[in-house]
């Protein structure tokens, strides 16, 4: 059987309390109290209170000077205990320990309106508040709310247009001539054009950057509104050479008599060179501006009414020969001849009567000596029970004969009876070939 006995530590002298503090002992240990001294009018009684002298009891602490020491009332008196200081953002809690102090759950926030308070272990941080401002809107400058962003002042947003802020957003008041593009928010040029399709223009519409302009097809001319086409009457600018005869659209150029226009720009016009055309004139063409000339050989010939043709002047009925009374004057084209028809010995001269000789009578015909181009061509021999005889004979050109010529046929008729020549006639022919076809 073991026996405690408790140790008066504060008899023994083995506590450790300081001056100004009386040892109490407790069962197994013991404890420093402050000593207690009474105020004037206070007496210390027997269980070391102050009591009043006059018999109120009335606890006076020491404690009160000083921070550190935690005041204890033991009824009738008091003890002053250390007290435990807790640091800055703790709190004394009710074990007796220090505990952290929630700086943000206080009814007033220590951080800025804009902030978000986070609780840390002895302290607190504050956090901007990271506020997303939706399309359209900024923040404020002290971080607390969206404002409206005028957009207007940001740039050139309407370039030449009057921009116009709205919450959220901005519009631009367009120009005439432009339209509000609201995907690229930009003020953008109407195609008046394609806008107002034919209402715009009589003829022809071209855009242009904040208008359009009206144009005319090839002709006309724009009309004072501006829309209008008008025909232009091109022979005020004496575009042709010669006539001009104005059309709504456009002009037609004319030539006189002896021109014609020149194909490839339609308004000149040129001398139509009639000496190139065929069968003009019956001998030589000139050429003139507008017209030509024919002329005619020198002599011999004049101009028929048409000017063209050439014509031969029949000197022999004009009397404007020059043939003697012996001699006949046989007309010629281009001339005339003075012919005197001296027959051969033996012959005398047939009279008119005698020129149409009696087809019995050609009995022979001789041919055409030399080769003059002209040949006789006899009919066939046709014989009765006591002669034979040619009916007719031909003189036949038989191939072109070049003029001028002149050539003499001499047909020979004779008329055989029993192989003797009881009768000749001769026959001149007298060929003449103009040089001229005419
Ligand atoms: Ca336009
Ligand atoms: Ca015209
Ligand atoms: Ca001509
Ligand atoms: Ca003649």
């Amino acid at each position: 059987m073991y026996i405690f006995l408790d140790i008066d530590e504060c008899a023994v002298g083995s506590h450790n309390c300081g001056a100004g503090f009386a040892c109490v002992n407790t069962p197994g240990s013991f404890y420093c109290d402050l000593k207690v001294v009474c105020r004037d009018g206070f007496t210390l009684d027997a269980s070391g209170k102050c009591i009043e002298e006059k018999g109120l009891v009335t606890v006076i602490s020491l404690c009160q000077t000083s921070m550190s020491a935690l005041c204890v009332n033991t009824g009738g008196s008091f003890r002053c205990e250390q007290k435990l200081v807790c640091g800055d953002g703790f709190a004394l809690n009710a074990a007796g320990g220090c505990t952290d102090v929630d700086e943000c759950s206080a009814h007033t926030s220590p951080c800025q309106p804009s902030q978000t308070c986070v609780n840390m272990v002895g302290s607190y941080s504050c956090h901007a508040n990271a506020i997303s401002c939706p399309r359209g809107f900024h923040l404020s400058v002290n971080g607390t709310r969206c404002k409206d962003v005028n957009e207007c002042l940001v740039g050139t947003k309407c370039a030449k247009h009057v921009c116009v802020n709205l919450e959220r957003l901005y519009r631009c008041e367009c120009r005439t001539g432009y339209m509000f593009n609201s995907v690229t928010k930009l003020c953008e040029d109407m195609n008046e054009c394609t806008h107002y399709p034919g209402r715009l223009c009589a003829h022809k519409c071209e855009n242009t950057e904040g208008s359009y302009r009206c144009s005319c097809a090839t002709g006309f001319k724009l009309a004072y509104d501006g829309r209008d086409c008008q025909d232009i009457n091109e022979c005020e600018d004496k575009p042709c050479s010669q006539e001009c005869t104005n059309v709504y659209g456009s002009y037609q150029c004319y030539c006189h008599r002896g021109y014609q226009l020149n194909d490839v720009d339609g308004m000149t016009c040129e001398d139509i060179d009639e000496c190139t055309l065929p069968n003009v004139c019956s001998y030589q063409c000139v050429n003139t501006p507008g017209d030509f000339n024919c002329t005619c050989p020198s002599s011999g010939y004049t101009h028929s009414y048409d000017a063209c043709t050439c014509q031969d002047i029949d000197e022999c009925a004009a009397g404007t020969h020059s043939c003697s009374a012996k001699e006949t004057c046989f007309n010629v084209q281009g001339g005339f001849r003075c012919l005197f028809i001296e027959c051969p010995p033996n012959f005398r001269r047939a009279g008119k009567s005698d020129v149409v000789l009696d087809f019995h009578s050609i009995a022979r015909i001789g041919r055409l000596a030399g080769d003059t181009g002209f040949r006789f061509i006899k009919s066939h021999l046709r014989c009765c029970p006591n002669y034979c005889f040619f009916p007719s004979g031909v003189i036949r050109q038989i191939k072109p004969v070049l003029g001028p010529k002149e050539l003499v046929l001499e047909v020979t008729m004779k008329y055989v009876q029993s192989g003797v020549v009881s009768q000749q006639n001769i026959v001149l022919i007298h060929v003449f070939i103009s040089e001229f076809w005419f």
